[in-house]
């Protein structure tokens, strides 16, 4: 069999946690339209019978590291690629080339192992600045084009990472572990589903303002799962924000994480969710 381990690496919002999830064919990484939605590296751990891949999706590489959170997720993605036997390096064609994108790639280029140049987000035709990237063809050892929302070229794509892989033993016994594998427990899952729908619904600068913190999953006798989790924000004008006029944002937020999580968990889920200021969330998050 072949095995490795495969870092998903390219500047924020290219669709990298939307590649991991649709090669999964589940939700393990969220996903938003706004940039640094991953904040940590996740694996996660594919397998069919030609072998098995562990999946690090990473936060996206960005050019500025203007606050504290930024600058302590940025070198999660380089240090992925440490141990990595194969990188996946996505690119976005419908956003010109700039700083960020130049950052990203001199990471790649630091690393001798074999790359693979993953044009994203073919379904879309206009605009695309695809002219701007080409020379990046020559620097690695195999292109495809891919949709990772549409699920465009993806047996494609990893029948190439297939074939870079080296052969190996198993890296992970999925036997033992819930699946998919994930190195994520239930309560950070949790907190990273909640984060999303913030991150979906907030406007501007307010989701890099808060993280959540799951305190309490119960089961409770009825069946229900009980959830108890907080949203800690840097200001109270954020926090006034998070809540929304008379509390509409907030319960929006907690119903769309309820229903993906009786989603993921196939029952009935009640999420108690409540907003916390606490300017120095990121020095323990
Ligand atoms: N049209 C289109 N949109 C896509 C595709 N792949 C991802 N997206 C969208 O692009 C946005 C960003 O996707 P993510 O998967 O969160 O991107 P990411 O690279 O993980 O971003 P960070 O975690 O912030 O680094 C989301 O709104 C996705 O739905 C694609 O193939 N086509
Ligand atoms: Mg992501």
């Amino acid at each position: 069999m072949k095995s490795g381990i495969v870092a998903l690496i390219g500047r924020p919002n290219v669709g990298k946690s939307t590649l991991l999830n649709h090669v999964l064919g589940q939700k393990v990484s969220i996903t938003s339209p706004k940039p640094q939605t991953t904040r940590f590296n996740i694996q996660a751990v594919y397998e069919d019978d030609r072998g098995q891949i562990v999946f690090v999706d990473t936060p996206g590489i960005f050019a500025k590291t203007p606050d504290a959170l930024s600058r302590r997720i940025n070198p999660q993605a380089e240090h992925s690629l440490s141990g990595a036997n194969l990188v996946v390096y996505l690119i976005d064609h419908t956003r010109e080339r700039d700083t960020e994108e130049n950052k990203a790639l001199g990471i790649v280029r630091k690393t001798t192992i074999p790359k693979i140049l993953v044009i994203n987000k073919i379904d879309i035709k206009k605009p695309t600045h695809i002219v701007q990237y080409k020379f990046m063809e020559d620097e690695v050892d195999a292109v495809v084009q891919i949709s990772a929302l549409a699920g465009k070229n993806i047996n494609r794509l990893m029948d190439t990472i297939f074939s870079f892989l080296p052969e190996g033993e198993q890296l992970v016994d999925t036997k033992t572990r819930t699946q998919p594998a994930l190195n994520l427990d239930s309560k950070t899952f949790i907190s990273e589903i909640i984060r999303e729908k913030a991150f979906l619904f907030l406007r501007r600068e307010v989701p890099y303002t808060l993280t959540v913190v799951v305190d309490e999953v119960t089961e409770r006798n009825n069946g229900v799962l009980y959830m108890k989790a907080r949203i800690l924000t840097s200001a109270d004008r954020y926090k006034a924000m998070i809540v929304g006029k008379g509390g509409v944002m907030i319960k929006e937020i907690s119903m769309a994480a309820r229903k993906e999580l009786e989603t993921a968990t196939n029952k009935k889920v009640y999420v108690e969710l409540t907003v916390e200021t606490d300017p120095h969330w990121i020095e323990y998050a």
